[in-house]
């Protein structure tokens, strides 16, 4: 007898404490799969097995922004299709993606703050597929719920609608969806990408991601760079097999069966060749001027610390203006930037500090080798400089522990819970089970969450409601040099902690938060909150 998912986990559960071993003594190999750390990241190294290329030899690509296809008075209409494609990202071999319209990154989708995107995603993919966007306050039907399926487009005639875990799918398409998005939220750069229960890691490695941007009027009026000096940049990480294909040690390859990697990668899945906007060391030609750069870690389980060698004669490397939820109140100067998987830094570089013909390279200090090296900029020419930073950016009102009207505490750990012979992750020592609520906040309420990441480094996402970073392990007291602003993701630290000030506004239901180093995530690191 076979048995899903979810029975697996009552017959696991049901004893209680009796199953649930402490950390470490679960067997099957746990204990040194579960510790890997590599590179300052949970993971394993998977070395690929292609001839990658010479660094910064590449142009970066731009995704292609994606035009509606009609408009009215209140929102823009898109339609992405999922599909597979194929695509030279290492030079003379051919990778097949799964991207939104078979690109990867997929096409950049831009709206206006306040105005609705409605997105008609068509899944031609051979799974089921979630859509959820990163950052977005969105009703819980559009969130992308884990369970909540677009399935293929025909898959009910092909028979796809066995897949093992249709029972408890809640299948919200059959073949195409209508996301809405009301975008009431300030200018930010937010990201969309797959949800998938169980199928998240496997498929945003495959190229299931693309930047969402959200503009204002009030961003706008600051004069920041823009057109061809506002560049998103979506650093990841990734491994190659011999023939170009994507490498990922998937238990079954066809991410239709059996969820969850070799035993050796359960803490992360880490590869040797760093792509920016999907091309490995990309080489970028920039003029002496300002430039502004959306920094994406869309990585699985790869952290960086990003910073330019040669650093700048004077002045700071970076200059932070925008976080995961938009404008900072004012700017922020660093030489180092630690970027945890699915944050986002906005940050300007200003290159008229160097003499033309100089050429900068973003590094990454946790990497080794092949994967200290992320992309390079090339100071090709004089520019006219039509940008500044502004002193003063947003008006953002800093939360007071004063006002949190609930704790809570959730600690982030590998627990003894097994399934298929792995142990699982978990929040609180539960795996995750759509049924069970772990907080009810009121709408509109701050809650004050306290987080802990045992074992291994830990980047939590909450969705829906963003918040304030009150203290992190990290800082003096503080919340430390990387948590400015409005967040929806912080990274812990191994052993760390962090206070969280979390406004739930927006919409009432159910949404998930979940750690988003996405093996972590497959592998049940993820519970509900209901917002009431
Ligand atoms: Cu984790």
């Amino acid at each position: 007898m076979k048995l899903s998912r979810k029975e697996f986990l009552k017959l696991s559960f049901a004893g209680g404490a009796g199953l649930f071993l402490p950390f470490g003594v679960s067997g099957c190999g746990g204990l040194t799969a579960g510790n890997n750390s590599a590179q300052g990241s949970a993971g394993a190294l998977l070395k690929s097995a292609a001839r990658l290329p010479e660094p910064f030899t590449i142009p970066l690509p731009i995704p292609p922004v994606l035009e509606p296809v009609h408009t009215d008075a209140s929102a823009e209409y898109y339609e992405i299709t999922q599909k597979v494609g194929r695509t030279e990202i290492l030079p003379g071999l051919k990778t097949e993606v799964w991207g939104y319209d078979g690109i990867f990154p997929g096409p950049t989708i831009e709206s206006r703050r306040g105005r609705q995107s409605v997105i008609r995603h068509r899944n031609e993919l051979p799974v089921p597929t979630v859509v959820h966007l990163h950052g977005g306050k969105t009703p819980p039907e559009h969130d992308g719920y884990p369970t909540d399926v677009v399935m293929p487009v025909g898959s009910r005639e092909a028979g796809h609608g066995n897949h093992g875990e249709h029972a408890e799918l809640n299948v919200i398409g059959e073949g195409t969806f209508d996301y809405k998005y009301p975008l009431d939220q300030a200018a930010a750069s937010l990201w969309y990408h797959d949800h998938r229960m169980d199928f998240t890691g496997p498929q945003v490695y495959k190229g299931l991601a693309g930047f969402h941007l959200i503009r204002d009027d009030e961003e706008e009026a600051l004069g920041l760079p823009a057109g061809e000096r506002d560049v998103p940049l979506m650093i990841c990480d990734r491994a190659f097999t011999e023939d170009g294909s994507f490498d990922y040690p998937s238990l079954d390859p066809s991410l239709k069966g059996e969820p969850g990697v070799e035993g050796e990668y359960m803490s992360g899945v880490l590869g040797d060749c760093i792509l920016v906007n999907g091309a490995p060391w990309p080489v970028l030609e920039v003029t002496n001027t300002l430039y502004r750069f959306r920094l994406l870690n869309a990585s699985n389980a790869r952290r960086y610390r990003l910073a330019l060698d040669p650093p700048p004669r004077e002045g700071a490397s970076f200059v932070q203006i925008g976080s995961d939820g938009g404008l900072l109140a004012k700017p922020v100067n660093h030489n180092k930037i630690e970027i945890a998987q699915a944050e986002r830094f906005d940050v300007i570089i200003d290159f008229s500090i160097y003499p033309v013909g100089t050429e900068v390279t973003l590094i990454n200090e946790l990497g080794v080798g092949s994967t200290a090296k992320v992309m390079r900029f090339v100071v090709a020419r004089e520019g006219t400089e039509e940008s500044r930073i502004s002193p003063k950016l947003a008006d953002l009102r800093p939360l007071s522990r004063s006002e949190a009207t609930v704790e809570r505490e959730f600690r982030f750990v590998r627990g003894g819970a097994k399934m298929d012979g792995m142990t699982l992750w978990t929040v609180n020592g539960e795996p995750f089970d759509p049924d069970r609520i772990d907080a009810n906040p009121q709408l509109g309420a701050v809650e004050l969450w306290k987080i802990r990441g045992l074992n291994l480094e830990h980047p939590i996402h909450i969705h829906l409601a963003s918040f304030q970073v009150l203290t992190s392990g990290g800082g003096n007291g503080d919340a430390g040099p990387y948590n400015q602003g409005w967040k929806d993701t912080v990274s812990l630290a191994s052993g760390g902690e962090a206070e969280l000030l979390i406004k739930f506004d927006g919409y009432r239901g159910k949404y998930v938060f979940h750690c988003h180093n996405l093996e972590h995530e497959d592998m049940m690191m993820m519970a509900n909150f209901e917002v009431v």
